[in-house]
């Protein structure tokens, strides 16, 4: 264990009284604060294990230091987020970077810090050392079937994989695409993707699911075989019910509505969750809510009231993951300012007056929604999610705790200077 709990409780101890003085301030007006608390308790979002190592960029990587070297490290790491914020209690592998060969010991150390396995993430994007194929133009939309059925087959590995460890979602992200106007007969790659895709769904057991990611460019710059929320929803409908359609908030295009997507995914049942992060041009994996806090309560609420009108368990009912990972900052800390930000929009969003938006929506009156919507926004919620932490053991301040322990100096001094995490 990285973060021993009587730490924490020192330092909640000693930040016990200026938190009160906090929380009763906002605690006073907030209606149902019981059942507000407790679902920002029940609250969780999965850690992806590619960002706990330092990101690098096409032009360079510059390590942070005491990196996690193996899947057991990346686990530890994720496990001294989730002591601090109890708010983690979930991982997601990429495979091939994380190759879980023993299970049973994996699984061992992951409940060891309290954690389970949330969606595993197959890769298609590189060609790995023993691969005959490469995917240069593509996998699972390649011209070639032989490609194709190489990309099948090793999404139907990653789903074995994730069935040993309990997971129970497998997420697909495409780079197909192409660069150049005339390099690719759109159809037949729609065509070539859908048929693969239809072989892997066929894989999938009984109590599974996939998600299909969409991305408008990147690696390929003039085309995405799955380029948006629309061709992933088609590809979702043709594919079944256990088939559905992946948020990345990277994955647009500037300043697209992407509150409007999610509501009308949701609406349509498709909606499989997020990949969260934040940008400010494109792809940007920054961390969540350093860029647009105000989206990110948007969409926070369409989620709530979208979820609530069709009786959707909030905390369990569509997947929560992280996907944000760069070159600047310490991972663990990067992670917990993301977790910090997407609470704090949840919890905004439960503070939303629904009656009276409705009835400002009816009425056309537009000053009237914006009000509600912004005194929401606007209200410091930080106390409500340092309560709901403390109530489930966490800290008060889990970046303040990470800190004072010198967590980062100790794994530096246990892992080295110089490591690599597997990723990107
Ligand atoms: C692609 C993506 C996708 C990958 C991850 C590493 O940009 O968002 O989810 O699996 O990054
Ligand atoms: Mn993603
Ligand atoms: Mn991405």
């Amino acid at each position: 264990m990285l973060i021993e709990k009587s730490r924490i409780d020192e330092a909640n101890h000693q930040l016990s009284n200026k938190h009160q003085r906090q929380f009763d301030y906002v605690a006073a007006d907030v209606k149902n604060l019981d059942e507000v608390i407790q679902k920002i308790q029940a609250f969780n979002i999965a850690i992806p294990s590619w960002a706990l190592g330092t990101g690098g960029t096409r032009f360079g990587r510059f390590s942070g230091g005491g990196e996690p070297r193996t899947l057991e490290e990346k686990i530890e790491d994720v496990g001294a987020i989730h002591a601090l914020n109890k708010s983690s209690n979930s991982i997601s592998l990429h495979i091939p970077w994380d190759i879980p060969s023993n299970a049973d010991a994996i699984k061992a150390v992951a409940a060891h810090h309290g954690l389970r396995f949330d969606a595993v993430n197959s890769n298609t994007f590189q060609d790995q050392k023993d691969q005959s194929l490469s995917y240069k133009f593509g996998s699972l939309h390649h011209s070639d079937k032989a490609v194709r059925k190489q990309a099948v087959e090793h999404n139907i590995e990653v789903i074995k994989y994730g069935v040993e460890l309990g997971s129970n979602a497998l997420s697909v992200w495409l780079a197909d695409g192409s660069s150049f106007p005339g390099q690719l007969n759109f159809r037949n790659a729609f065509q070539n993707t859908l048929e693969s895709l239809q072989e892997i769904y066929a894989a999938l057991p009984q109590d599974w699911k996939v998600w299909v990611e969409y991305k408008p460019y990147e690696p390929y710059f003039y085309s995405t075989t799955i380029g948006d929320w629309g061709q992933s929803l088609l590809l979702a409908n043709k594919l079944g019910p256990k088939a559905s359609t992946l948020v990345d908030l990277g994955h647009h295009l500037p300043n697209t509505n992407i509150e409007q997507i999610v509501s009308l995914l949701l609406m349509e049942g498709k909606l499989a969750g997020f990949h969260f992060n934040d940008s400010k041009y494109g792809d940007d994996d920054l961390t969540v809510g350093s860029i647009n806090p105000y989206q990110l309560f948007l969409i926070f609420n369409e989620l709530v009231e979208g979820m609530d009108a069709r009786g959707m368990a909030h905390a369990t009912s569509i997947g929560w993951m992280i996907d944000a990972s760069h070159n600047v900052k310490d991972p663990i800390e990067d992670l917990l300012q993301s977790v910090e930000a997407i609470k704090i929009a949840y919890a905004q969003a439960l503070l939303v007056d629904t009656a009276a938006l409705k009835q400002a929506q009816e009425s056309n009156d537009a000053v009237a929604a914006q009000e509600i919507l912004q005194a929401a926004y606007r209200t410091d919620v930080r106390p409500l999610i340092a309560e709901a932490r403390l109530r489930e053991g966490g800290a008060l301040n889990p970046l303040g705790v990470y800190r004072s322990l010198d967590v980062r100096s100790n794994l530096i001094k246990e892992r080295g200077q110089n490591t690599v995490a597997t990723g990107l």
